[in-house]
């Protein structure tokens, strides 16, 4: 019987700043979930930081950090392959030769492409507009079957597809067409100031943004000062985004269902919830810290690991660019 494929996961995440309690829940857990059953890349991608500027020097440590901080999660770097984008050469390759299979108008209509140009005015690179195409490059590279990602990718993962039928359709079947795959709950987490919008690794306002290196002491406060409404019941529906995103996090950080939190807290309100979600925070994120400290310290071990993910992973990016030189008749 012949063995079938295993599927290939790839994601990644943009070493800016650092990870956020969106980038854990929204990514990183449905990460952690499929790398026992599939082969998985999972890559920070620097190349994509790279057009929004930069202090050479924190965005080095940042890069470091970004490694120690997906170790800390829990990814297995025997399970899966972790390595910088900047690393695989053919990224950059396959982004020039797909950026020619790209209609502007499908990039006029990235709307990430449109917050970032607003919150940038001073530096709408042409990075920033071409953006997409890296990512589409990234995934087709490793002929993805599944990209685990947050709410917000959809747009750049339907580009993606959309780019490989047409290569496809041009030039022979090359590329694997890739599904995006978001949880069912917390695909989207919220600013604890501001519900209505994504909670933000670039936000101005650091206080609606729990990071995985936040002290305990912040987050505490964070969670405590976090924007509800003045209904003082706890319910789970749109009408009330600040307790719906609590009960989201808390939820997809302990045992219990959404239900359950409901019904446990509906006597009690808003502080109560609040006090008790800000605890388990400080105990999720407290290892996580604590391990990434370790790692920050044992750089020789951080540098075994992105050597040995970029040289698995460069052998995996050199097979498709071969069929794709080829296929476009490139000598
Ligand atoms: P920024 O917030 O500055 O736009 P980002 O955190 O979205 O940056 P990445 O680090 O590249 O950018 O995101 C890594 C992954 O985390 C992506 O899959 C993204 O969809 C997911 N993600 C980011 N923010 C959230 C959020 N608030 N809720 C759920 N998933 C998120
Ligand atoms: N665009 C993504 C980061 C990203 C990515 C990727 C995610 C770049 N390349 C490939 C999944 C697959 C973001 O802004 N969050």
């Amino acid at each position: 019987m012949s063995k079938q494929k295993q599927k290939v996961i790839f994601s990644g995440a943009q070493p800016t700043g650092s990870l956020t309690l969106g980038n854990y829940i929204g990514a990183i857990q449905s990460w952690k979930d499929l790398e026992n059953e599939f082969e998985c890349y999972y890559s920070i991608v620097d190349l994509h930081s790279l057009t929004i500027r930069h202090d050479p020097k924190k965005f080095r440590k940042a890069c470091l950090s970004f490694l120690a901080q997906y170790l800390a999660c829990g990814l297995d770097p025997e399970k899966n392959t972790l390595f910088y984008q900047s690393h695989v050469k053919q990224h950059t390759e396959l982004n020039w030769i797909l950026g020619c299979m790209t209609y502007m108008g499908e990039l006029n209509r990235m709307t990430q492409f449109k917050e970032k140009a607003e919150k940038h005015k001073d530096n709408i690179n042409a990075g920033l507009y071409t953006y997409p195409v890296l990512q589409v490059a990234d995934i087709l590279l490793y002929q993805a079957d599944l990209v685990p990602v947050g709410e917000d990718q959809r747009q750049h993962i339907e580009l993606t597809r959309d780019v490989a039928i047409r290569f496809n359709n041009t030039y022979g079947e090359v590329f694997t067409l890739p599904d995006i795959y978001v949880p069912k709950i917390g695909a989207k987490i919220m600013s604890l100031q501001d519900p209505e919008s994504k909670m933000s690794k670039s936000d101005e306002n650091v206080n609606g943004t729990i990071f995985l290196l936040d002290s305990d002491k912040d987050i505490v406060k964070k969670v405590k000062r976090s924007v509800t409404d003045s209904e003082n019941r706890v319910a789970y529906r749109d009408e009330q985004p600040g307790v719906k995103n609590l009960l989201t996090i808390y939820s997809k950080l302990s045992d219990y269902s959404i239900e359950e939190l409901v019904e446990k807290y509906a006597s009690k309100g808003y502080g109560a919830l609040k006090t008790d979600l800000a605890e388990l925070l400080v105990e999720t994120i407290r290892p996580i810290r604590e391990k990434h400290n370790e790692y920050m310290d044992n750089l020789d071990y951080l540098a075994s690991i992105y050597k040995k993910g970029a040289e698995k992973a460069s052998i995996v990016a050199e097979r498709t660019m071969t069929k794709v030189r080829e296929s476009i008749g490139l000598v």
